[in-house]
């Protein structure tokens, strides 16, 4: 793993998804729930390396988006494509410097600009998505219109052109180098377009019955083997309400508290991840700290925190 230094970028934008809140996100991951503590106590040298909140849109129209000609079932599409664009060019750098991008969220719209950014520098990068949705809706088939729901399915080249072709690459990622972990709330059109893709899905029907070790290792092993770097993309409804209930979009049934950790220290011990991001903690949503919390020690687990 890429642990020379951890470059954090900070995105309080949460107009992607259908209920405020995950734009408290960061600080909260940073100050109040302990990861700067965290990071601190793993010797892990970290730099807050920029911060993305809700750009101002005048002024972001491009050849490539015409504000004028808004598409319907796209809510906040202009904000969506200015923070992405904006995040691009911060995760581009960061990778750049050989730091190791930690991007804080936010809802998981951002993902589309921070798998933009990254895409700059690997050309067959492996994406690991820890959600119980898939997020491979399109304004055609999205039944909420929040762009949340769409982020993997536009970074697989699918869905409004502008942000498919944000910064020239498209698509950003090959179905064969993606794994989704988790699912368990899949729209009927998403499954069509897992199953014609082909995209690995181990949902939570997959999990109980495998195990999450076993799910980890076929998956670690298949990005060993295909691809140039790994970003660990976790939203944090993949994880069960009973252990993060401060999210906006929860289902029952998701990992448990152990299972989500197993899979962070696998990752660890494997040495692919080479960036992450951590979407969907709502602090207005949460009880206490407890969400933020778990995402802190997830993050931790990650990047190498140990029981033993
Ligand atoms: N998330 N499939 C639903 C939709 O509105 O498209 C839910 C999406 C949730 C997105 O949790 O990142
Ligand atoms: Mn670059
Ligand atoms: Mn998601
Ligand atoms: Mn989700």
């Amino acid at each position: 793993m890429t642990l020379s230094r951890v470059a954090i970028i900070k995105v309080p934008f949460d107009l992607g998804a259908g209920t405020r809140g995950a734009s408290l996100g960061p600080d909260c991951l940073l100050q109040e729930a302990g990861l700067t503590d965290k990071l601190n106590s793993l010797f892990v040298p970290y730099e807050i390396a920029g911060e993305v909140g809700v750009p101002a849109i005048a002024g972001t129209a491009t050849e490539a988006f015409d504000p004028a000609q808004l598409p319907p079932n796209l809510k906040h599409i202009a904000e969506v494509y200015a923070m992405s664009d904006s995040l691009a060019e911060h995760v581009s750098a960061a990778a750049a410097s050989g730091a190791f991008p930690l991007v804080l969220g936010g809802d998981h719209s951002i993902a589309i600009g921070t798998i933009a950014g990254l895409a700059e520098h690997y050309a067959n990068m492996g994406v690991i998505w820890f959600d119980a949705h898939s997020d491979m809706n399109t304004e055609h088939t999205s039944p909420s219109g929040n762009i949340h729901g769409m982020s993997l399915g536009i970074s697989l080249g699918r869905g409004y052109e502008p942000l498919t072709k944000l910064r020239g690459i498209c698509p950003k990622i090959k179905p064969e180098h993606v794994a989704i972990i988790g699912a368990r709330s899949l729209d009927p059109d998403e499954k069509q377009f897992i199953r014609s893709l082909g995209v690995a899905c181990y949902t939570m029907h997959d999990i109980d019955r495998m195990g999450i070790a076993k799910v980890m290792d076929e998956v670690i092993r298949r990005m060993q083997r295909e691809t140039d770097g790994v970003h660990i993309s976790f939203d944090i409804d993949s994880v069960d309400p009973r252990e993060a209930p401060g999210t906006g979009t929860p289902v029952k049934g998701g990992l448990s508290y152990r299972e989500a950790h197993l899979a962070m220290e696998l990752l660890y011990q494997s040495g692919i991840a080479t960036s992450a991001e951590l979407v969907e903690v709502n602090p207005s949503l949460d009880q206490g700290l407890k969400t933020a919390t778990l995402a802190v020690e997830l993050i931790g687990s990650l990047l190498g925190d140990q029981i033993l």
